[in-house]
């Protein structure tokens, strides 16, 4: 959590960009970690901790409830994505762009902590994107959202993917005022991910099992990842594939197809 895995330190600065534009600096990432800021005492105390970490998701809450109603009225459909680092998220972004782009308006928000590699790789589709920096942080939070939304050029009736810092614990914690949490895990990370990380499986709704093209190569029981994650929410519903040689995309495709038009 914030408070203890250091991700809000109080010199932390977020940037928010465009590729090819000028960048912004918003302190904190949060005006209510410099809020809390003021008397902060660097104690241990436990209660103070708790306290803090209620005031900082009550605030995200309320933010990410502003960005809900905003994307409603606009009809655009947001997806939080999130994941641990390199599960894929980027690429299934690009190719999921090749294959929509032309029957629907997208938008892309970008979550890493350094670098604007994946909006430039983003940018390189042609799709309107913007790179959010989050320094030491370690998840996007509603704020970040709410001025990266402010950067884009967000059509009505269209799509918005938010791919979130690759972190499987802290993202789990903040409501960013999408339509839906979506979940990957690769096959390369073990199938008993959704056990370890339950917080994360908990509060989506889809969850990915990505690169199963590398299934021969790797000790990994999908089946078993699945009974370990429905576990965990047997809400959840699954969609395996291969975003490098393309299989099972036409099942998220069609998915996300669904989602837009309703
Ligand atoms: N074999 C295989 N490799 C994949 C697949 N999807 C992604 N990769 C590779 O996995 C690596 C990481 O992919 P990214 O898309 O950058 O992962 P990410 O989740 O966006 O990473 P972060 O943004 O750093 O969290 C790259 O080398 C991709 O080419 C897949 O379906 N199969
Ligand atoms: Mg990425």
């Amino acid at each position: 959590m914030c408070s203890t895995c250091g991700c809000g330190q109080p010199d932390n600065a977020v940037k928010i960009s465009v590729p090819g534009e000028n960048n912004d600096v918003i302190k904190n990432g949060s005006e209510h970690h410099d809020h809390h800021n003021h008397d902060h005492q660097h104690t241990h105390d436990h209660h103070q901790q708790v306290n803090l970490e209620m005031d900082i998701l009550h605030e995200n809450n309320l933010l990410a409830q502003r960005n809900r109603g905003y994307l409603e009225a606009k009809n655009v459909f947001a997806i939080n994505m999130v994941s641990s680092p390199g599960s894929g998220k980027t690429t299934l972004l690009e190719e999921s762009i090749k294959l929509l782009s032309d029957e629907i308006e997208l938008s892309i928000i970008e979550g890493d902590q350094q670098s604007m590699n994946d909006a430039d790789r983003i940018a390189a589709t042609g799709v309107p994107v913007v790179q959010v920096n989050t320094g030491q942080g370690c998840h996007l939070d509603a704020h970040m959202v709410i001025h990266a939304i402010k950067k884009l050029p967000l059509k009505n009736d269209s799509l918005l993917f938010i791919e979130n810092v690759g972190n499987l614990v802290c993202p789990s914690m903040f409501d960013l005022g999408e339509n839906k949490r979506v979940v990957i895990i690769s096959v390369t990370e073990g199938d008993d991910k959704p056990l370890k990380y339950p917080y994360m499986f908990d509060s989506s709704q889809i969850c990915i099992i990505n690169k199963i093209d590398l299934l021969p190569y790797v000790n990994f029981n999908v089946e078993k990842a699945k009974e370990y994650a429905i576990r965990i929410n047997h809400h959840l519903e699954f969609f395996e594939l291969s975003a490098t040689t393309g299989e099972g995309m036409d099942e998220w495709i069609n998915w996300l197809r669904s989602q837009v038009k309703d």
